[in-house]
């Protein structure tokens, strides 16, 4: 059987985090054409280039499918020169964010075949199903015998419920598992209907998977892995409220962990409550600024009073809020900065910590990516220029912590100044994080707070429960908080010294 060899192109400077789920599924419709899907993950395997030019020639194939984001384009082009110095006619096909919005870029710039445009399960079948003829397939760009792109009619999108379950047999399981633990991520949805003009989406059209379908491949999960929880990869994973209870329902009764990215208008105390019930440990939200003017610029449609009710609410059930923020957006300034401490300080909640392991934000300079308004805008105005140099900066995306590595600065600040307005902002939050969390009122307060909790749960079940036995150990959980307190006092002037 005639191999395809599917190719993850590493992800600078980061480690796996999750299961690339979009060339999974490509593998899966190679696989039904008749061919024989093999995956290549260099950035699971973290491979050198020699190692990877070793592996290619190896592999004898003929046909290469290449999965690459924007920000891999400077691999992207050493891969592609890897793979045609092997053999010229070697055939290549490349899908994902990069070649979807920049297919012009990608063909002229590179000797890539074939740009698969946006979804790619029912395009890389009907090429691979009729090879000789590819031209014909929709939802693709090549250029033609006279030197000129050609885009194709658009593809038609998918029945997600049509999707083969995520063949995770077929990556390198272990580099995989020895990080996610017994979890893996999934995919719920394709697409988002929202249009916040820094975000560039590969997918169109918002689609939901049937919960029954759902089931299914997470009791397979669980019966060949047995996994303990599952991470959405989505845009965005809760797309109603009845859809997160209907999701509540499913992993109450399948006990299994979950969490995912959701937008703050959908979820509500109630909703999130349920969530935390059935066992939701963590969600992420783009709460991206404390400004209301900077989330209107960027059309995000939420206020600054969801993403603190968001914040507060999911403390308030037990739940770890996991918060994106973008710094340095277009109108950035001085006051907006202070909104945002003053967000921050009022939510209570810390920026990163290598050794902080509780919630935590991520911080992003505001970056055009290709595929977003933001990017269009820009390029259009010509501040981004030659979008091949633009491209090759973007390799270390934009969680970045030198100015050297700037992409692009939209503010009126200069580079460093910027660095440090994001530096001496995170500070001010971490700080008032820390003195807060230290502080004895703070504490003392929460020891009452835990005393009453434990005498609820105590009081509510004593019905259930040994009148005296039951005492006991309500006894004993209150001497072991205030125990805790004490060793707390203690260390209290150790940790007052902690530097951020
Ligand atoms: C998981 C993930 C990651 C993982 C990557 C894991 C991996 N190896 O894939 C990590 C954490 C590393 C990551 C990092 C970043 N990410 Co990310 N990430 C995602 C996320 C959440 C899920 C990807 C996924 O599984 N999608 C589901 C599948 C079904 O869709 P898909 O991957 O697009 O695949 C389909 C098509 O694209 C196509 N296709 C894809 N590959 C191929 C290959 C072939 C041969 C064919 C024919 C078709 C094809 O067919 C697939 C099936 O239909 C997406 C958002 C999303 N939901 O898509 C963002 C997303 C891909 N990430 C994005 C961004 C911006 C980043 C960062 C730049 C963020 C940052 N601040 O630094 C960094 C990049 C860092 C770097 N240096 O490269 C953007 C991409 C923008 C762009 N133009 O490149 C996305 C779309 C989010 C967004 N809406 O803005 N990310
Ligand atoms: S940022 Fe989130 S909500 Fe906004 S368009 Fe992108 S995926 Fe949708």
């Amino acid at each position: 059987m005639e191999k395809v060899i599917l190719i993850i192109p590493p992800h600078a400077g980061r480690t796996v985090s999750e299961f690339p789920l979009g060339i999974g599924y490509i593998a899966n419709q190679v696989n039904k054409a008749g061919f024989e899907a093999e995956i290549l993950d260099i950035h699971a395997l973290n491979l050198s280039s020699q190692e990877v030019t070793d592996r290619l020639k190896q592999s004898k194939s003929k046909i290469f499918g290449i999965s690459v984001f924007s920000t891999q384009y400077n691999y992207y082009v050493w891969l592609i020169k890897a793979i045609k110095a092997i053999d010229k006619k070697n055939f290549i096909i490349a899908g994902g964010p990069l070649p979807t919005h920049q297919y012009d870029l990608v063909l002229k710039k590179t000797e890539t075949d074939v740009c698969v445009i946006g979804e790619g399960d029912i395009t890389i079948s009907q090429l691979l199903a009729n090879l000789d003829n590819y031209k014909q397939t929709n939802g693709i760009a090549f250029i033609n015998n006279k030197d000129e792109v050609v885009v194709t009619p658009k593809q038609k999108l998918i029945n997600l419920d049509d999707l083969e379950f995520q063949p995770y047999h077929l990556f390198p399981e272990k580099n995989y598992f020895k990080i996610l633990g017994r979890g893996v991520n999934i995919i719920l949805t394709r697409g988002c209907p929202y249009n916040c003009s820094f975000c560039s989406k590969t997918i169109t059209g918002l689609r939901v998977r049937s919960i029954a379908h759902l089931e299914a491949e997470l009791r397979h999960l669980i019966a060949r892995y047995a996994i303990k929880g599952v991470r959405f990869s989505d845009e965005l994973a809760i797309t109603s409220k009845n859809r997160g209870y209907e999701l509540c329902d499913l992993f109450a009764k399948l006990r299994l962990t979950w969490g995912g990215q959701v937008r703050v208008d959908i979820v509500d105390y109630k909703l999130l409550k349920a969530m935390k019930k059935s066992g939701c440990v963590s969600l992420g939200a783009g709460v991206e600024s404390g400004s209301q003017r900077i989330l209107d610029k960027m059309n995000k449609r939420t206020t600054v009073k969801q993403n603190m009710d968001f914040i507060l609410n999911c403390k308030k059930v037990g739940i770890l809020p996991w918060v994106q923020f973008i710094f340095g957006y277009p109108g950035e300034n001085d006051s907006t900065i202070q909104e945002s401490i003053k967000f921050f300080k009022k939510a209570h909640y810390a920026p990163p910590r290598p050794d902080y392991v509780g919630q935590f934000m991520m911080t992003s300079i505001a970056t055009p990516l290709p595929g977003s308004r933001l990017y269009t805008e820009y390029r259009d105005k010509g501040i981004i220029g030659d979008e091949s140099a633009y491209l090759r900066k973007a390799e270390k995306g934009y969680y970045i912590s030198d100015p050297s590595n700037l992409i692009c600065n939209l503010t009126d600040y200069s580079n460093d100044v910027l660095f440090n307005k994001k530096k001496s902002m995170e500070q001010t939050i971490w700080d008032n994080y820390r003195n807060r969390e230290n502080s004895i009122i703070f504490r003392l307060i929460r020891l009452i707070r835990d005393i009453l909790e434990d005498s609820t749960i105590y009081i509510k079940n004593l019905p259930l429960r040994q009148g005296r036995s039951g005492l006991l150990i309500i006894t004993k959980k209150i001497r072991a908080r205030f125990r805790a307190f004490k060793t707390i006092l203690e260390n209290r002037s150790i940790l007052l010294k902690e530097k951020f």
